[in-house]
Order: structure tokens, then sequence, then C-alpha cells
């Protein structure tokens, strides 16, 4: 192994830790028979269970999937996976509502009415497909292949969809991502040369969580971590504006004002370091820029905090005595869903910096693993043709720090409407809502405007395909293959435990048909889903039948190798000559982000435990769950307003303004007010959610964080009165 690469063991102990083409048509997609003869083939003992991966949030857990009579009756979590452990969350549980929904998509559709107004008629896939592949190739002779713009959210079929982006030639790529995580990724990516770096909780004494509400934004393997933590009588400390679940379970809940987490994160910075309370021997070792620092948080005092955050001085105090205490053992969680303001980039960056000072490598941070799947297989493909046009989201030339993958989504919508530096003409959009996930529906409504056409591939009617002019239904998770998913040691299997219903497709099956219709076949070259994954796991050297029967293999054990922090110092890099040369703060600087103008609230957005962003309000067994989506806000503010609970009221941003009823409730500091997502849909095919609540996605400004590309979703202010 070469000098410079460290291990996962080399890393326990530095931290000083313990523990440690043509083919389209004879292409047969899974149906009644086969999903049959799997079930016979591998329920050796009766029992009716086929082992699957969940598909209804990102996390993908492992699925036992009961089927009796062709149909799933039950899902439970595998015991063997990671993820679930054996368990799953309450959406996993309804999922098979999503596959047996009355509102399912289950032919092709082809719009026959004006945009929006939901009049489709249904279509063969030979028609939809025709007519997708003949626009595109329109689009594309008219005006350049970049003129065509492609989003999905994260699935198991992105290689695939990046194959048909890439294969087409267009730049344009939308993703989630700088909607969600940008900050995080490109924060740790300067300080650590890794986008984000493992946490490990077995060791764990200390915990602070900013807005990283784990117990309501699941991600099922570290909620359980952070359970397990708790009742081993781990002491977290929690900022949010809002008394969360994770509030409730932690041991101290601070209310922290919006937009001020940097300004506390610098105050513990200031302690930890003016009382030599660092870890001086790593701090010396395996970082640059400390004394740059250390001058430069002097005036970051936890009186100056307290000003700011809304957060006692001496809780500052006593939270980075407490964190410093714990030193390795110590961990301040970078957040997942950072996209709250436009200093959200510099408060992660704090964030790696104050883990950094602690020295926690080792014993509760780690060196992220490489790339997924490196050892499996994959069909033969050509190089993508060279693209020469330069993306309408400014990714590199005028956001170089932001990496090509994570793109920004907000800003490609407004290129779009800009016309600038060209006219897209064409969208094509896959698994992923962006009407309601944009901020500023209005303006989201407006560039699909500016399209000659518009494809959506989702299971459901969603708000996106209620305005598309081609609906490409995917079969469900229960009724598919999808490309292998690796996690940790061992390759996971998703397979059809019952027939499709109705005329649907895997997205395998899918993009292979299109790309054809493109004249991309080669950048599809397998015969069907279980050609696709038994090339896949060719190098693995296991069988097929052994995979489908117990839905997990073995990969060969690799320890994950990784550069001694790949960054250019070789080290942590608590200075930044890299944002430096790009005239940004090298150091992490207090920067005040805008506040709302008095008798203006702060427009909070946060997960529900029971719903998956946007996608599951129309699930009738996710639906029962619910209370009526409101508006959250302080008695303290209601009164001042006039305003009682259940009140109707209007909120009213710089974009937008929305009527919804009021939840009086202490949960929430009286300077802001809180919105569900996922509520407020405009698609009356989906008949259960429909007139359900109201969408924050409305009110959301617009805003672009000049390093990472993030959006700032908490950056929206918004009036209240009676509707
Ligand atoms: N059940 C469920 N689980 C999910 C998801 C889901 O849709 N449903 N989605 C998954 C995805 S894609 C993601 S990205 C993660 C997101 O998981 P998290 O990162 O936990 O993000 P959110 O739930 O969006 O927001 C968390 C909290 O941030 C608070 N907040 C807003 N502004 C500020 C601020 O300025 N400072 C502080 N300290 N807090 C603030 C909000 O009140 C909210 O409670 O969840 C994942 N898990
Ligand atoms: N106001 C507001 N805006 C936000 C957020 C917020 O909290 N509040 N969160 C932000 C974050 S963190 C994220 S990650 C993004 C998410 O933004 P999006 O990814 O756009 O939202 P989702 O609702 O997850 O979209 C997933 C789509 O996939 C569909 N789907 C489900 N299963 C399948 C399947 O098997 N096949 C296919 N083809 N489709 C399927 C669902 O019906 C749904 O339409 O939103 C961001 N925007
Ligand atoms: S967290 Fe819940 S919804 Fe997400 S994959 Fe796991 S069980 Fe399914
Ligand atoms: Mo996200």
């Amino acid at each position: 192994m070469p000098e410079n690469l460290l291990t996962r063991r080399d890393f326990l102990k530095l931290g000083g830790g313990t523990a440690a083409a043509a083919a389209a048509a004879q292409f047969i997609p899974p149906r009644a028979t086969q999903a049959a003869r799997i079930i016979a083939s591998r329920d050796p003992h009766g029992d009716g269970y086929v082992p699957t991966t969940c598909e209804m949030c990102v996390w993908r857990c492992g699925v036992r999937a009961r089927v009796s009579e062709d149909r799933v009756v039950k899902l439970e979590g595998n015991p063997e996976h990671p993820h679930s452990k054996g368990r799953l969350c309450a959406r996993g549980q309804s999922g098979l509502m999503n596959t047996y929904d009355p509102d399912r998509v289950l032919t092709p559709l082809v719009r026959v009415g004006k945009r929006g107004e939901g009049l489709f008629r249904k279509a063969s896939w030979d028609e939809a497909l025709d007519i997708t592949a003949k626009n595109m190739l329109k689009i594309k002779e008219k005006y350049g292949p970049e003129a065509m713009v492609f989003s999905t959210t994260h699935c198991l079929s992105q290689t695939q969809f990046e194959n048909l982006l890439y294969g087409f030639g267009s730049p344009n790529y939308g993703t989630q991502r700088s909607l969600c995580f940008n900050a995080m990724i490109v924060a740790n990516s300067m300080t650590f040369g890794m986008e984000e770096p493992a946490r490990d909780y077995s060791q764990v004494q200390y915990i602070l969580l900013t807005g990283r509400n784990l117990m309501e934004a699941i991600s099922t393997s570290e909620t359980s971590d952070l359970t397990d933590a708790i009742a081993r009588g781990v002491k977290v400390v929690y900022l949010d504006p809002r008394f969360t679940k994770t509030a409730s379970k932690a041991a101290e809940w601070c209310a922290i004002r919006p937009g001020t987490d940097l300004a506390f994160h610098l105050a513990l910075i200031n302690v930890i370091i003016s009382e030599g309370r660092y870890n001086h021997e790593f701090v010396a070792n395996y970082t640059v820029g400390f004394e740059s620092l250390a001058e430069a948080v002097t005036a970051y005092t936890p009186e100056w905090a307290a000003s700011i955050t809304g957060v006692e001085a001496e809780v500052i105090r006593r939270v980075a005595l407490e964190f410093s205490d714990a030193g390795p053992y110590a961990l301040a969680h970078n957040g997942w869903r950072t996209s709250n303001f436009i200093n959200s980039f510099a408060t992660e960056r704090a964030i790696a910096i104050l883990n950094t000072l602690v020295g926690n490598w080792g014993v509760t941070m780690f060196p992220a693993a490489g790339e997924e799947g490196g050892a499996l297989g994959k069909p033969p493909q050509p190089p993508y043709p060279r693209i020469s046009a330069l993306r309408l989201d400014g990714v590199p030339w005028k956001f170089p720090f932001v990496p090509l993958k994570l793109g920004i989504f907000q800003q490609l919508r407004d290129g779009i409407l800009e016309g600038q530096p060209y006219q897209a003409r064409g969208w094509f959009i896959a698994r992923q809502n962006p009407i309601l996930s944009l901020p500023d529906r209005q303006r989201s409504l407006e560039a699909f405007g500016k399209m000659d056409f518009i494809a959506v591939m989702d299971i459901f009617l969603n708000d996106s395909a209620w305005f598309a002019d081609v609906v490409l239904p995917e079969a469900s998770y229960l009724e598919r293959y999808d490309p292998v998913i690796t996690v940790g040691n061992r390759i996971w299997l998703r397979q059809p435990v019952i027939e499709p219903q109705g005329d649907v497709r895997s997205a395998l099956w899918i993009y292979k048909a299109l790309g054809e219709r493109l004249g991309l076949g080669d950048y599809f070259q397998y015969e069907d889903e279980e050609d696709y994954i038994r090339q896949q796991i060719a190098p693995l050297g296991i069988s097929f039948e052994e995979l489908k029967l117990r839905g997990y293999a073995e990969m060969p054990e690799s320890e994950p190798e990784i550069h001694r922090w790949p960054t250019p110092s070789g080290k942590i890099e608590i200075y930044s000559s890299t944002l430096e040369a790009g005239k940004f703060d090298p150091i992490p600087k207090w920067q005040e982000p805008p506040q709302p103008k008095p008798g203006m609230f702060y427009l909070l957005t946060g997960k529900v435990g029971q719903h998956t962003q946007f996608g599951t309000q129309n699930n009738l067994l996710l639906h029962k769950y619910e209370d009526v989506p409101r508006l959250w806000m302080n008695p303290v503010a209601a009164q001042t307003l006039g305003l009682q609970d259940w009140d109707l009221v209007e909120a009213t941003s710089e974009v937008g303004s929305v009527k919804v009823q009021l939840k009086m409730t202490e949960a929430i500091r009286p300077d802001c007010v809180y919105m569900a997502p996922g509520y407020g849909h405009l698609s009356k095919g989906l008949r259960t959610a429909y007139g359900v609540g109201a969408s924050s996605s409305v009110l959301h400004a617009t805003t672009v964080d000049p390093i990472s590309g993030g959006q700032a979703l908490t950056q929206t202010f918004v009036s209240v009165k009676k509707a």
C-alpha cells in the first residue's frame, strides 16, 4: 500500500480509539409468471417471504415482503440488513399502499388538454416512447443537445439516467442536491478532502446536533445509533428553533435564532482555543492554519454569540467545556439538509473545524469508504460525446467550487427562465417532483412554460407529471428489478415480489428502450434486467439464484483506502488556500444573514416522520396518521396578531402567498413559523392528497450560496394575517 494511504485501522490508532439496440422489442419486463416463479423458487421455508429493498425513501432498507396469492400483504424489516436491522419505519411499512394506490399510473399517458388541465389519454409504450424520442431528437436537431434538461433525484438507476443525459450530449443535469446538502458536501471537501466522513456512535460520549432532526428526518441506522447512544446515557445537545421529536429526546434543546448556528459554533471554537482545551497533538500533526483560526476567533466570545443566537452565554460556554471534556469521544454532527441560510457553508466549515479541534478522527469520525460498488461489473459502453455547451446552472463557469455532479438546481431553473446563455426547450424528469421541491413554485411553473416538451417518469401523476406532455409509469419497487446496491461489504438486491400491475416497466427497461430510439443503444448493453444484474455480479463469482434467494451477497472484504486527507496540503485544512484563491474567506467568519422585518417571521421547513418529501401524501395508510397540516406559530406571536388556534390564515412572502390553518404551539420560537413540506399538491391525479394543506414551496424565495450553490430554505420571511 502506498505510504500516503491511511486505512480505517490507521485512523483508529490515530485518534487513540480502541473499538472499533435492436433488442428492445424482445426485452421482456418481469411479469406474472416470472414473479410467481421467483417466489416459488425462493421460499424454501414456505413462509411466503421474499427479500427485497425498500424505496419509500432514499435510505433503501432491507425488506421482507410477505406475499399471498400474488399480493403483497405485509412488509417487514430484514433483520440482516444493516440499515433496518429488522425494523421498518412507518413509511416502509406502508409501502404496499404505494403499490396498491388507486391513483397509480398504470399505462403510459399522453397529454391531450392544455398543460395543467390534467387531460391525458392512455398510450402504448411504443407510442409514448416514440413521441418522447421524436421530441427530444427534434430539440437536439434544432437547438443542440444542450437545449434538453435532464433531472432526477438519487435512485438506483442513476447510472442509466446519466447514460441517457451524457450520451444525448447535454450538460444540463438537475439533481435535488443543491436543495439538500451542497453546503455540507462542499465544506467537508474543502476541509477534509472528502464529501462526508462516516460517523460512528459506538464510543461517542457527547453529541451536538445542529438542526439534524434524526428522530423525524430518519436515516434508519443512524437514528437507531442515536437512540442507543441516548439509552447509554450519552448527552445530546440539539439546536433548532423548533421543539422537534429529537429535541424531546435530547438532554438539552437550544431554541437558537435561525441562521445563527455559525455564531454559536464560532463561540465554542473561541472557548476551546482560548482555554487551551483543544487536542494539541492532533492539531499540530494533522492540520494547517490553526494560528490563523486562533486569531480570527478572538472576538467571538460566548457573550458576543449570546446576543446573536438568543442562547445564553453561560450555556454556550458550558457546551464548549463539555464538548472538549469529551475530547475525541465528542461528535458535532454536520447535518444533512444543510440548505438553511446563505451562511450555511461557513457554518458547515465551523462544524468541521470544531470536530477537528477535539481530534475525534478514528473515534467518532472516520474516512468514508471509497466509491460504492467498485468491485461490481457493468456492461461495456462507449465514451460520452464531448460536450462544449456551458451549463445553465453556471457550474463551474460562475460557481467554480460546486462539483458538477451536485450542480445548482434552482439556478438551472432560473437559467431556463432567463434563457441565458441559451434557451432550454425540453425537460426529462425522473423520480423527482421539481414543481414542489424547488423554491418559488410560480417560477418553476413558468420554467415549465418555456418548454416545447416535458416527459416525466414516476409511479404517480405527481405535480410535475400533471404538467407533462408524456408520463412514463415505472413499475413500483415491489414490482421490479433495479441495479444492485452496495451497503457495507454486501450487495443488496431489489427484485419483483409481485407481478407488475397494469402496463408499467422498470427504469432499466425504460431507459434502454428510450436510449435505443435516441440512437444511444450502445450505452444500454444488456438484454433485460436480470442480464444487467448478472453483468454486475459477474466479477464476484456469486450465483444470481443465490442472490435472489437471500436478497444479498457478500462482497470481498475491502479496507476503505483513503489518502491522508486528500486536500491540497494533505492535512485537515482549517485554513483553506483553495477558498482564499477563490476570494472567499479562508477561515469561517461571522456573516449575519438577512433577517425578517419587524412583524414578519422566519419560515421554517423540516421533515415529518411519516412522509417522504412530496411523494407519499397520497398513501392511504400514511394519510391516516395525519393531523391536518397547519402553520405552527407560538401563542405569544398569535396573541399579538389576534389569531386563534385553527384560524384560517394567509401567509405571504416576497414571492407568494398561501392560506393555511394555524396551529398554536409553544414548540416554536415566537419569531418563526413552520410548515411541513409535501402538502398543497397541484395534481388532481393525487386524489387523497389533493386539497390537503398548503405548499411552502409557493413561499420560498430562491437563493444561491456562491460557494456551494446551496439554496437557503429558511431565508424566507412571511407576514401572517387572518384570511
Ligand atoms: N421521515 C423522513 N425522513 C427523511 C426524509 C423525509 O422526507 N422524511 N428526507 C431525507 C432527506 S432527503 C434529508 S435531506 C434529511 C433531512 O434531515 P434534516 O437535516 O434533519 O433536515 P430537515 O428535517 O429538513 O430540517 C431539520 C430541522 O432544521 C430546523 N431549522 C431550520 N432552520 C434552522 C436554522 O437556521 N438552524 C437550526 N439549527 N435549525 C434550523 C427545522 O426546524 C427542522 O426541524 O432527512 C431524510 N430523512
Ligand atoms: N419546501 C421544501 N422544499 C424542499 C425540502 C423541504 O424540506 N421543504 N427538502 C429539500 C430536500 S432535502 C430534498 S432531498 C428535495 C427532494 O425533492 P424531490 O426529489 O423532487 O422530491 P420527492 O418528493 O422525493 O420526489 C420523488 C418522486 O419520486 C416518485 N417515486 C417514488 N417511488 C418511485 C419509483 O419507484 N419510481 C419512480 N420513477 N418514481 C418514484 C414520487 O412519487 C415523487 O414524485 O426537496 C428539497 N426541497
Ligand atoms: S427509512 Fe423507512 S422509508 Fe426509508 S428505506 Fe428505511 S424503511 Fe424504507
Ligand atoms: Mo434531502
